[in-house]
């Protein structure tokens, strides 16, 4: 078992689902975030940016994996996602360097890959590049930061193309991208004992009937997932984006143009 695990951006909806989930006696949870945190047993709290390349190196002081959640979790303006998301993900991945970390498991999402057709099951895992959004970008470049720090350093750098974690899903797109909390955690504990895994990029949902993606690379980290999101399909069929030809669903439409100042 991994025993010293840093989590960073703690405080949001996955960091609180995995606490539960990942708390086991004779393993450490550091937390860490911006956003005020409290720590409960086998927990200690770190508040920091994971723009703070110092205070990242000192949080992964005796680290044996990190679980990097921290970031926008959502579209912004170019400047935030390229401060917060891609510079404190290449902040995390340095710090982790250099305090010795050996495993980073990275928190990507289908929004790297939003603008491709829905329902294509033969996507592969690492299905190249088709950001929906600048947030989306900044997963590409986190996926592209992993791979630099496998290839150079040695880092082990599992990177999860989340659907959508969260309690239930809320819509008919998540009756395929969804991401169970508890499968969130199963597969955290296969991506944080696998052994030597390298570079990988893998699909993260759970085992939905209509899923569009394949789970065989997630299984031979050793993940066996048990929710099925089918079982919201009833109340959940009609919710239909207009955008939901596409990964990314609504992420996909204009609303979410960068807009040009002055018009
Ligand atoms: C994500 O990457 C977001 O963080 C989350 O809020 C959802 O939008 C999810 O993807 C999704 O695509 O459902």
């Amino acid at each position: 078992m991994t025993e010293k695990i840093l989590i960073t951006g703690a405080a949001g909806l996955v960091g609180t689902f995995l606490r539960e989930r990942l708390a086991s006696p004779g393993r450490g949870l550091r937390l860490s975030d911006i956003t005020e945190l409290t720590a409960g047993e086998g927990e200690e709290v770190i508040s920091a940016s994971v723009t703070d390349l110092e205070a990242m190196t000192a949080a992964c002081q005796g680290v044996d994996a990190v679980i990097h959640l921290g970031g926008l979790s959502g579209e912004f303006d170019w400047p935030s996602i390229m401060d917060t998301n891609i510079n404190g993900t290449y902040t995390v991945l340095e710090a982790a360097r250099r305090a010795g970390v050996p495993r980073v498991i990275l928190a990507s999402s289908n929004h790297a890959v939003g603008y491709y057709p829905q329902g294509d099951t033969d996507a592969p895992d690492e299905l190249f590049p088709r950001p929906d959004t600048y947030y989306g970008v900044s997963k590409v470049a986190m996926e592209a930061l992993g791979s630099l720090y496998t290839d150079r350093y040695g880092l082990h750098v599992i990177c999860l193309r989340i659907g959508s974690c969260f309690e239930q899903p809320r819509n008919a797109r998540m009756l395929a991208t969804w991401l169970s909390p508890d499968d969130c955690g199963r597969l955290m504990e296969a991506a944080l004992s696998t052994p030597e895994p390298g570079f990988r990029v893998v699909w993260a949902i759970s085992a939905n009937t209509r899923g569009w993606w394949s789970l065989d690379a997630a299984k031979s980290l050793g993940y066996e997932p048990k929710d099925d999101a089918e079982v919201y399909a009833d109340e959940l069929e009609s919710v239909v984006d207009p955008y939901d030809t596409v990964i990314g669903g609504a992420f996909c439409s204009p609303k979410y143009d960068a807009p040009i100042p002055g018009r």
